[in-house]
């Protein structure tokens, strides 16, 4: 039986996740959790997940309630040595070293000004929405200096994560030319099937915020 993915199309976590799915070709079943209609905070759900987040993959008796912790299993279970999650422990090491980097302070940027405008705490990006996210940038650029994908030398499910949090942050703060590594790298996925083909969900990410950002 194929994975079971609770998933909204809107979410770049849940996008990171399909663009993986994608790149290695794993049927996954997708059970479409209405969000906007908080079906995610409804008990059904809470029995899967009890800090109710999406997406949330069960495979058998599997659960894993975190999008970094997905991937990292789709590859090694579906697709064991894959490079866009290899064995090799260095390579392994900073895929999660840059995979802690999204979870802990990319993410969390683009969640902050998400969260705030969402529950209309603000009615725009504040100057403390930029802060953190221009720091965000700011180490990832630094982390892109003289390279070409954010961990190892091939793409792996780092830049994955990454881009969907970046390309969802860009509709908000734009990344400048301050950032030369950053707008190269975001470049290169212009010609990544798996992202071309989930670009969907950044549309449906952009409707849902279209009333707080700029043409
Ligand atoms: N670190 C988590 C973050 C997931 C997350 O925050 N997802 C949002 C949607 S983009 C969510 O489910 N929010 C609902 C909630 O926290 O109640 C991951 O990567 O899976």
């Amino acid at each position: 039986m194929a994975p079971i993915l609770y998933t909204t199309d809107l979410s770049p976590p849940c996008r990171a996740v399909y663009m993986t799915a994608k790149a290695l070709n794993i049927d996954v079943e997708h059970k479409i959790i209405d969000f906007l209609n908080d079906a995610h905070l409804k008990d059904d759900f809470l029995k899967i997940n009890p800090k109710h987040t999406i997406p949330t993959l069960t495979d058998g008796k599997l659960i894993l309630t975190d999008s970094h912790a997905i991937t990292s299993y789709l590859v090694t279970k579906y697709s064991n040595g894959n490079s866009l999650y290899p064995n090799t422990p260095e390579d392994k090491a900073l895929i999660d070293n840059m995979l802690h980097f999204d979870s802990n302070v990319a993410f969390p940027a683009l969640l902050n000004t998400c969260a705030t405008l969402r529950l209309k705490l603000a009615s725009q990006v504040t100057p403390d929405m930029i802060k953190k996210i221009e720091n965000a940038y700011s180490f990832l650029d630094k982390f892109l200096e003289g390279k070409i994908w954010v961990a190892t030398e091939k793409m792996t499910i780092a830049d994955f994560h990454l881009i969907t949090t970046v390309a969802a942050t860009n509709l908000f703060v734009p990344v400048s030319s301050c950032y030369p590594n950053l707008l190269t790298w975001m470049k290169k996925f212009e010609d990544i099937d798996a992202f071309k083909e989930t670009q969907f969900s950044l549309d449906d990410f952009r409707d849902l915020f279209k009333h707080v950002l700029k043409e």
